[in-house]
């Protein structure tokens, strides 16, 4: 969607607000200073104009002396709706056909079909939120679990936004002093504390640094936590996908080699997706489709944010266990270690020899029993949670994690600058350049076009 195709904001528009198909009820979202006057035209009961703001009001639609539904009409009078404009919302009955006539109707009476994400563009032009609040409405929309709706209400009621304003508000007084001290350039003067501004700078890298470290996981929250569960044949990684899914859903038998291709399923620890992804045995491959699937194994690792490596506890010694790791290990992903066959061992086993700061954690099950099996979902929710939960907030938006990165670059130059003691000219160039991607993120500054539009098509027609 170009943002060009938008036409004028004194436009009132209209779209589906609610997804296509059959349902009990659907509603029709109308927004700009007409939506009064363009719903009476064919809606037969009370003149809207004269109502009350916040009021829903009983009546029918009619077209040509026919009357096409019964519906519920609420009126939002500016400036005190999501747009800050006049806004209409019609409950009809959720037949396709029904909201296709009464779109066609408002069209015909002057109501433009909005584009998308053009009810909450509207939203931000009006003031109503910042862009970080309004993309995180879209990230609203999208959630489906309850972490992921955690983090998009945090984000839209302002979380990255205030952390960042009361810094950024400081870098601006420093930046002012330093573009003082350029109109003094011959009398060599420091308005600008150059200890206070390095004091500064190192806060708000360490601010930046904390907020990119959790988009990562952020990012995980939102997608999904690919979790790929690989080993040796015969470890019984697929008696643990099952176990971890509660249900028959992979072959297990006690011939190595049995898993071929991947298979993943979902599941969800605590309102946190876990994308389980069970992989072929690694082993030097007996046949060429093995080979073909070891490959794979290696790729799913690849792609990894934790890799649960499964051992059978009662066959390896902790020396191939060590070297398993070593090949397995990747430094984007976590690796949880899974002494398997538990039920199998008649002591306690413990593993001295493996070294914790290679691991994120070692526990012993028994996938068979399913015993340990909770206590494992616990290490996976901790895991993944454990810097998301200190954080007051949690960046999950990948524009504002480039920003971050992109402020964060311009920073260490400032640092840097006044290290070597380089000319004012040059920190304050440095700074306004951090300032611009600070300021980026929640458009204290001019954001272009381009990225306006980028932003608001990925929403949907009717938000
Ligand atoms: N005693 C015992 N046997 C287990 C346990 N977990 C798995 N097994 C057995 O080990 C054998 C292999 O299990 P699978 O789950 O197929 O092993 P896998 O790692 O998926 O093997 P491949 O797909 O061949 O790589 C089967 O006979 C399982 O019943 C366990 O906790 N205890
Ligand atoms: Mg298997």
């Amino acid at each position: 969607m170009n943002y060009t195709l938008y036409t004028s904001n004194d436009d009132t528009i209209v779209a589906p607000a609610t997804a296509p198909g059959m349902a009990a009820i659907a509603v029709i979202r109308m927004s700009g200073k007409d939506a009064f006057a363009i719903a009476n035209q064919i809606f037969k009961g009370k003149n809207l104009e004269n109502v009350q703001s916040h009021t829903i009001h009983f009546g029918t639609i009619e077209y040509d002396g026919k009357i096409i539904d019964e519906v519920l009409v609420s009126v939002f009078k500016a400036p005190k709706s999501f747009t800050k404009e006049n806004v209409v919302e019609i409950s009809c009955h959720g037949s396709d056909y029904i909201v296709k006539k009464i779109l066609s109707l408002l069209i015909l009476h002057g109501a433009r079909m909005a584009a998308p994400g053009e009810f909450t563009r509207r939203a931000f032009l009006n003031g109503r939120f910042d862009l970080a609040q309004a993309e995180a409405v879209a990230d609203l929309i999208a959630c489906d679990s309850e972490s992921s709706h955690d983090l998009a209400i945090k984000q839209m009621r302002g979380g990255i936004s205030t952390e960042i304003y009361n810094l950024r508000e400081e870098l601006i007084q420093f930046t002012a002093l330093m573009e003082l001290e350029l109109d003094f350039t011959e009398e060599d003067v420091e308005f600008a504390n150059r200890n206070e501004l390095m004091a500064l700078v190192e806060k708000i890298l360490a601010l930046t640094r904390r907020l990119a470290s959790t988009f990562e996981y952020g990012n995980a929250i939102k997608n999904g936590v690919n979790t790929v569960i690989a080993g040796r044949p015969n470890a019984g990684k697929s008696t643990l996908l099952n176990a971890l899914l509660n249900e028959d859903r992979a072959i297990v038998s006690d011939i190595p080699g049995t898993t071929r291709d991947t298979i993943e399923e979902t599941i969800y620890i605590e309102g946190i997706a876990f994308r389980l992804i069970d992989t072929a045995g690694i082993r030097e491959a007996a046949d060429q489709i093995e080979a073909i699937g070891v490959q794979k194994t290696m790729e799913k690792i690849r792609t990894a944010s934790i890799v649960l490596y499964v051992f059978d506890a009662a066959k390896l010694s902790v020396d191939e266990v060590r070297s398993d790791i070593q090949q397995l290990r990747h430094p984007s992903a976590g690796l949880i270690v899974v002494a398997n066959k538990s039920d199998l061992l008649n002591t306690n086993i413990n593993y001295p020899l493996i070294d914790n700061d290679i691991t994120d954690g070692i526990i012993t099950i028994s996938a068979l029993n399913r015993s340990n099996i909770d206590e494992l979902k616990k290490i996976l929710f901790t895991f993944v949670t454990k810097d998301v939960q200190t954080a007051n907030t949690v960046v999950s938006n990948l524009r504002h994690y480039e920003a971050l990165r992109a402020a964060e670059h311009a920073l260490l130059a400032v640092k840097e600058g006044i290290a070597a003691h380089r000319t004012t000219e040059l920190i304050a160039e440095d700074l306004r350049e951090a300032l611009r991607h600070l300021g980026s993120i929640t458009s204290q500054v001019s954001v272009d076009q381009d990225v306006l539009g980028a932003i608001f098509s990925r929403f949907c027609i009717g938000k």
